[in-house]
């Protein structure tokens, strides 16, 4: 037992340094899949974070166009130029390239890109992921496995090796908005009787087609990203397809569907991924559908800032809603910090405080090392509270309570 508070601030930020992370969103690859995995120096520095970044500081005689004809190296050049050397790189994705290439022990500190770029270059991915997973002390990470995407399901239709650190997510964003043309082409295309209206036979066929790839690639959960505009039990084809075709498919499968909630796709369509932007949800739409689907489980995260508490007092609402991580435009220090405290406030361990969406497979380095102190720091906080209070945690149950918030409580979930 703690004789002060100190030693149990000790015992929290070691378990929180020590505990293996499960990183539930990625959009990392087998390397098998060859060049669909990114890694190395030229792609931490151009990850489209940091190219949104550039363009926010780079001359106007830069355009979209000439930067994308740039060779990779060309572009990461740019942006080490203008976002490291000729300003602070202060930003969240700035600062994680600097953490990724110091505790991979290059010389960042001396600025050295050409020795850092020749050190990757000397790397063998099959060796040098597990070390990255090792270094970041995560036991599987979920990938984004776009079914609509003749690239990637012609890849798994050649059942190539996929390390045991590597699960999958069945992703399925095509089938609602204005990705329905393509993803009805690509189910006709395989055999599947689906029409340009999504009526109830095809809906059907769209179950079979969700069903079809879910045995083939067994994923840990369906996943889609959805818009702000977000609305649910009208009779939109939204409705039509989550009803008769995603949730029985999920329930089926016996996993959950994930909603990723309130992307603003194409704000600025020559920034490509970087032009992505944010918008707020009704969250009342997502109730809706908790309401209907009362044997369905959802893991959500929302994308704005303004949703994150209504997100979190729903979660208290419904037992088969898990919601999890600081998503992109929330995945900043002083934001995590803020959905974190309210997180442990309003549902103790029920719910997973972060991932990754690491594109990048050594973005995996500075993401959870980031993620870790600042939760670190929040834990220590309600710890002390808890102590103050009279409570009197063991360091197993330490241990425990911070396992569950970096993925305990997620497969919890997914096993109730
Ligand atoms: O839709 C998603 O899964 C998002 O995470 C996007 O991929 C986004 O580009 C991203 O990488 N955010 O971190
Ligand atoms: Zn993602």
């Amino acid at each position: 037992m703690y004789k002060d508070a100190n030693e149990l601030v000790a015992a929290v930020r070691k378990a929180v340094e020590t505990t293996v992370v499960t990183d539930v969103h990625t959009h990392l690859f087998p390397p098998s899949h060859g060049d669909m995995l990114l890694w190395g120096a030229d792609e931490i520095l151009t990850y489209h974070y940091l190219v949104a970044e550039l363009f926010t500081v780079a001359p106007r005689d830069l355009t979209y166009e000439k930067f994308w004809a740039m060779p990779k190296s060309a572009q990461a050049d740019l942006v080490w130029e203008h976002l490291f050397l000729n300003r602070g790189a202060l930003s969240e994705a700035a600062r994680g390239a600097i953490t990724t290439f110091n505790r991979l022990g290059l010389d960042v500190a001396g600025r050295d890109l050409t020795g850092i770029r020749k050190w990757f270059a000397e790397q063998n991915i099959e060796e040098y992921l597990p070390k990255v997973f090792t270094m970041a002390n995560i036991d599987y990470a979920v990938m984004t496995n776009d079914v609509f995407s003749a690239a990637q399901t012609e890849l798994w239709r050649q059942g190539l090796a996929v390390p045991e650190c590597l699960k999958t997510a069945l992703r399925i964003d095509p089938l609602f908005a204005d990705g329905w043309e393509k993803a009805a082409g690509v189910m006709v295309e395989a055999g599947y009787a689906v029409k340009a209206e999504p009526d109830e036979k095809t809906c059907d066929e769209v179950r079979r087609y969700l069903l079809d790839w879910s045995a083939r690639i067994k994923p840990v959960y369906f996943a889609a990203s959805i818009g702000p505009e977000f609305a649910y039990g009208d009779d939109s084809a939204f409705t039509r397809l989550i009803d008769r075709a995603v949730m029985p498919a999920a329930a089926e499968a016996g996993v959950p569907l994930a909603l990723m909630i309130g992307v603003r796709r194409d704000v600025n369509p020559g920034l490509r991924d970087a032009g992505v932007g944010v918008g707020v949800s009704d969250v009342m739409a997502l109730a809706r559908m908790l309401q209907k689907h009362t044997d369905a489980k959802l893991l959500v995260t929302m994308l704005s800032r303004v949703n994150q508490h209504e997100l979190t007092v729903l979660a208290r609402n419904f037992g088969n809603l898990h919601i999890f991580g600081c998503w992109w435009y929330c995945n900043n220090p002083s934001i995590i910090s803020e959905m974190t405290r309210q997180r442990l406030e309003m549902l103790g361990t029920a719910f997973t405080c972060q991932h990754s969406d690491a594109r990048v497979l050594d973005q995996l380095i500075y993401k959870w090392n980031h993620a870790r102190k600042l939760v670190a720091d929040v834990l220590v906080d309600k710890y002390g509270d808890l102590f103050e209070a009279g409570w009197r945690p063991t360091e197993e149950e330490i241990n425990r309570d911070v396992r569950a918030i970096f993925g305990g409580s997620f497969e919890e979930f997914l096993n109730r």
